[in-house]
């Protein structure tokens, strides 16, 4: 969804199709339109449009081959396709919404029932993709959460084997955080989680790098090409940033405010062979820092 309005696609190699369907939707849509199947597959995947208006007779590609694509390329396999054609024999619209079109219409149309159907078909989308948002989102503190640490880390790892660049994960602890609990409460707890998550957000601002909770009251952080010295310089200034919170923990051993332990690692040097191996290492990484005394980073 860009912006607040939805944005359709137009398939059409006529012309005026495209006007006409423009100028239905052009008052609650943002409209892209393209003339054969080919430009029509380039600008799905590059703008990811809410829904696409599928013609299917076209010259070179039909819109079947066009729709079959669209399903199969990860990218484009969530955009749900509506066919608009003049085919209107019955074994046309069972293969059209056998390639997994979600709706199939045939021309002449008529304009306020296409309307009221394709309004239908986009607040189901916009539905499901609140839904995947919040399936990938911390409740507490709105920051990514573990499943989307997960999924990106699995992505990056490929990238950063592909490309032969750095790839850096940090594990982020609260310390005595229960002693924090003890002392404050448990909604005091959330809202120094809030105000940490917010915190260090605000030094993750670096497209590509992802900032999550990873239970209770750790985070992990994925830095993607970067090495040992420039995920030191995060880790340093993500635990400055905390401290700088001045969060007041009268019962920590450690400090009077609210701090963290970071234990990082990077792929290179250290021979990590999967993301795996990668996350354990940051994790004994964290585990020294709290040995050797809470409240510092290491690598
Ligand atoms: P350490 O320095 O070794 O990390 O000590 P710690 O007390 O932070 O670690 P420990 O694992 O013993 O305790 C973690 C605490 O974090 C206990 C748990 O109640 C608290 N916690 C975990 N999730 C939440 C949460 O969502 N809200 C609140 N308020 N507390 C939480
Ligand atoms: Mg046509
Ligand atoms: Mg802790
Ligand atoms: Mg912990």
């Amino acid at each position: 969804m860009h912006g607040l309005r939805p944005t359709l696609l137009i398939i059409d190699d006529t012309p005026i199709n495209i006007r006409v369907l423009s100028e239905l939707f052009a008052d609650e849509c943002e409209i892209l339109f393209a003339t054969s199947g080919e430009d029509g597959l380039r600008l799905a995947a590059s703008d990811r449009p809410d829904l696409i208006l599928l013609d299917i007779m076209m010259p070179r590609m039909d819109g079947y081959e066009v729709c079959r694509r669209l399903k199969s390329d990860p990218q484009t396999r969530d955009i749900p396709v509506v066919f608009v054609t003049a085919l209107g024999e019955e074994k046309d619209e069972t293969q059209g919404l056998e390639l997994g079109a979600i709706d199939y219409i045939i021309k002449p149309i008529n304009p306020p029932i296409v309307k009221a159907r394709i309004r239908n078909h986009l607040e189901l989308k916009r539905h499901r993709d609140l839904l995947s948002a919040m399936a990938t989102i911390d409740g507490l503190t709105g920051i990514a959460n573990r499943r989307r640490f997960d999924e990106m880390l699995r992505q990056e790892w490929h990238r950063a084997q592909r490309s032969g660049t750095p790839l850096s994960v940090l594990m982020i602890d609260i310390d005595h955080f229960k002693l924090y609990n003890d002392r404050y409460g448990h909604l005091a707890g959330d809202d120094c989680l809030k105000a940490v998550a917010c915190c260090m957000l605000g030094v993750i601002r670096r497209p590509g790098d992802l900032l999550a909770r990873y239970g209770g009251e750790e985070f992990a952080c994925i830095l993607s090409e970067t090495d040992v010295q420039g995920a030191r310089k995060v880790a340093e200034h993500l635990h400055q940033a905390v401290a700088a919170l001045e969060i007041p923990h009268a019962d920590s051993p450690v400090s009077p405010i609210i701090t963290v332990s970071i234990g990082f690692c990077t792929t290179w040097p250290n021979g990590i062979r999967n993301s795996q191996e990668l996350v354990d290492c940051a994790d004994r990484n964290l585990y020294r820092a709290k040995h050797e005394g809470r409240n510092r980073v290491y690598f």
